[in-house]
């Protein structure tokens, strides 16, 4: 109770401003990474468009200025490909030369494949699909302003749902031909979360070959190498690319050949989740009945999916790894899933709030803010300071907060919010925080982690408030 009211004090430090019902520091952290269109997600260490952080950027600029948030996205879907995929990273011509790696000519992605924009250059993957939640938020912002105002997110809903069903479809089919409701991701950055132990398993059956000489140009940003993933996994990530680069981008020929073949549990629950907010747009943009019946086959046909995936000792969901055929049984959050892509059964969801209470995630005794670690610190693969090893991630936890809400949870869901407020109070919107000392780590000013903050303090102290679904 105390501890609660502890998280509740200091998350009272970030609040809305009065007059513009903002927040003035997190909304500058989005106004400082702004370039014309688009928000780069850090400084200097992220310096091109990056695809889920866009729609996590777009989420919180929706309670700051609409129409910054709908040409977030707009810039983003004007480089998706012709075959329905969104890239997960589209470059900036004018960033600064080398500050990033892999770079444009790396990916080739324009030369190799018929599919790919000329330009911009973008990456040859894509990153999970929180894009039509943005649009969902988007919409129901403009609610209640003036006329014109709504007229405007409606016409970018019309023009805009063509590509979101499109990029829907693409990973419902190209990236699921076996129709198992889930997505096969091609590389541990489609994920999201690159180093997680959760690709280990799969990443020990890629056998690195002839890989062309790189520099990384991460570690040029970061004040401790081991904050960020290895070298042993960025050559393995490297060689990934050369091998989707000889299969140019050919999805057939990658499921024949390609090392790195996984079922990625958070990504298809995401995609549920997207597909929700999709039907919800099918709605304002008076869609065909033949549309919403599709959408509602994929939202089913993703909760089978994911039902199938549930690991009844763990009280999790696992990835899976089609070229061994077995699951990685390790604990990451990711586990939660099924809470993610929601319309569980009550013993399901208890099973799931019961692990995200135990010591493996918030329940842990040591840890500074009840929020779960990325990885279990009960795991071998554990690392407290490494990425996705085991740090806090602001947009997990909002994640999970948005989820709860959706699964009527709304005592845990403001709990959580309240948490996730006071790290933020008092660590900054860094990237990830070390999860027992709240040390911040990676970017200090991330844009996602902004954006979420933006979002969860418009909810207001009663969690329910403006999440609409
Ligand atoms: C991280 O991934 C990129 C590669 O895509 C990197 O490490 O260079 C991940 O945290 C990913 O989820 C995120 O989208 C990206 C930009 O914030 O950084």
């Amino acid at each position: 109770m105390e501890r609660n009211q502890n998280a509740e004090d200091a998350a009272g430090q970030l609040r809305a401003d009065g007059a513009s019902g903002v927040n003035p520091l997190a909304a500058g952290v989005l106004r400082r990474n702004g370039l014309k269109s688009w928000t780069k997600p850090a400084p200097s260490l992220y310096p091109h468009q990056w695809s889920w952080d866009s729609a996590f950027i777009a989420l919180g600029l929706a309670h700051v200025d609409n129409s910054r948030a709908t040409q977030e996205l707009e810039t983003l879907f004007a480089s998706q490909w012709s075959n329905g995929k969104v890239p997960h990273i589209v470059f900036d011509p004018e960033a600064p030369p080398r500050s990033y790696f892999p770079d444009a000519e790396r990916w080739s992605s324009s030369a190799l494949s018929e599919y790919a924009p000329s330009s911009p250059h973008t990456s040859g993957l894509c990153q999970p699909p929180v894009h039509a939640i943005a649009v969902w938020r988007i919409w129901e912002t403009s609610r209640g302003q003036e006329e014109r105002r709504v007229e405007a997110s409606r016409r970018f809903l019309r023009a805009n749902y063509p590509r979101l069903l499109s990029w829907h479809r693409y990973l419902m089919t190209a990236r699921d031909p076996e129709g198992s409701g889930l997505v096969t991701i091609y590389h541990p950055w489609e994920s999201g979360t690159d180093n997680s132990p959760r690709w280990d398993g799969a990443l020990q059956g890629v056998t690195v070959g002839d890989l062309p000489p790189y520099v990384r140009r991460d570690l040029q940003h970061v004040s401790d190498p081991s904050h960020r993933p290895t070298n042993g996994e960025y050559d393995r990530y490297l060689w990934l690319l050369e091998s989707l680069k000889r299969a140019r981008y050919e999805e057939s020929d990658i499921y024949r050949s390609h090392p790195f073949l996984v079922k990625d549990v958070l990504f298809s629950a995401i995609l549920v989740a997207a597909n929700e907010a999709l039907l919800n747009i099918t709605a304002v943009v008076d869609a065909s009945g033949e549309d919403r019946a599709l959408i509602q086959a994929w939202i089913e046909r993703g909760r089978q999916g994911i039902d199938g995936s549930w690991d009844a000792g763990l009280g999790l969901a696992l990835d899976r790894d089609l070229w061994r055929d077995e699951p990685a049984r390790v604990r990451t959050v990711a586990g939660f899933a099924p809470l993610i892509s929601g319309g569980l059964a009550p013993e399901k969801l208890q099973a799931q709030l019961r692990a995200l209470d135990s010591p493996h995630f918030a329940g842990n005794p040591d840890l500074q803010w009840k929020l779960p670690p990325s990885t279990s610190p009960g795991e071998r693969g554990f690392h407290p300071r490494s990425y996705w090893r085991g740090p806090t991630w602001p947009v997990a936890n909002w994640l999970l907060w948005w989820s709860l809400l959706r699964a009527g949870e709304r005592d845990r869901a403001s709990t959580l919010r309240a948490e996730i407020l006071a790290q933020l109070a008092h660590g900054g919107f860094a990237e990830y925080f070390e999860p027992f000392t709240g040390e911040p780590l990676g970017s200090r000013e991330q844009s996602w982690t902004a954006a979420v903050a933006l979002d969860l303090i418009a909810a207001g102290d009663n969690a329910g408030n403006g999440t609409g679904q």
